[in-house]
């Protein structure tokens, strides 16, 4: 509840006063080294045990992910969560029919040269024994008394709350792994999500398989990175 003493009015619109923590330095150097060190321990990951989540691990990462900043504050996604066997069945041999043709056929040599040292292929056992699918969506406009709205920089916005999703999942001791189908208009039907919704990112979320294994890539040095001006 915000305490009507912290609140101002400006142009007829409530503003409250913001509070954050505040540290010393070297707590602000600590934190940001833990971070850090947490953050360069996520890796993708593609197998997956079939180990049970609790769902109030996935409802809290969600609302993390949903507290990201949005274009007007539109917020314009949605999370579908499927755990059901038979939904995830049918995700997994859709997404591998459309996967089988990309590798086959859709991309080019250059690409398929890119991906090998990653060893994908169009198999991807993950969407069924991984506990929970999140299929994010990008809401591209909204109904608003039978009006067409559109929201403001969609693919930024939802490309943050992603982002945030996977911080949030790698804090919490679980894998993901951002996988794109290509084209992914299948998870449209399949959850039959309205027509102002359009899939932007699949997330297997669960615990890895015992003895995961992960290629061995590096991360850039800082100094190909940032630049000091
Ligand atoms: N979507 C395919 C291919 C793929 C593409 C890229 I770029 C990757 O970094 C990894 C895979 C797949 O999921 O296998």
């Amino acid at each position: 509840m915000i305490d009507p003493k912290d609140t101002i009015e400006i142009n007829g619109y409530t503003h409250q006063r913001y509070y954050q923590d505040s540290y010393s330095t070297e707590e602000m150097i600590e934190r940001s080294r833990s971070l850090l060190k947490l953050s360069l321990n996520r890796r993708s990951v593609r197998d997956y045990s079939e180990k049970e989540v609790p769902y109030e691990i996935i409802e809290n990462i969600l609302k993390t992910a949903s507290s990201a900043p949005s274009g007007a504050n539109k917020q314009p996604w949605t999370f579908c969560v499927v755990k059901d066997p038979k939904i995830k069945k049918k995700i997994r041999e859709a997404a591998e029919k459309e996967e089988k043709q990309s590798y086959e056929s859709r991309m080019s040599d250059r690409w398929l040269k890119d991906l090998e040292h990653l060893g994908t292929d169009y198999h991807k056992p993950f969407l069924e024994t991984a506990p929970y699918l999140i299929i994010v969506f990008k809401r591209v406009f909204e109904i608003e008394n039978g009006e067409k709205q559109n929201n403001y920089y969609v693919n930024e916005s939802v490309g943050l709350a992603c982002g945030m999703l996977i911080s949030a999942i790698h804090n919490a001791g679980l894998v993901t792994l951002t996988h794109t189908p290509s084209p992914m208009n299948f998870l449209q039907d399949i959850l039959e999500r309205p027509k102002n919704e359009r899939p932007f990112l699949l997330l297997p979320i669960g615990y890895p398989a015992n003895e995961t294994y992960v290629p061995a890539i590096t991360k850039k040095s800082v100094d190909e990175y940032i630049k000091i001006y």
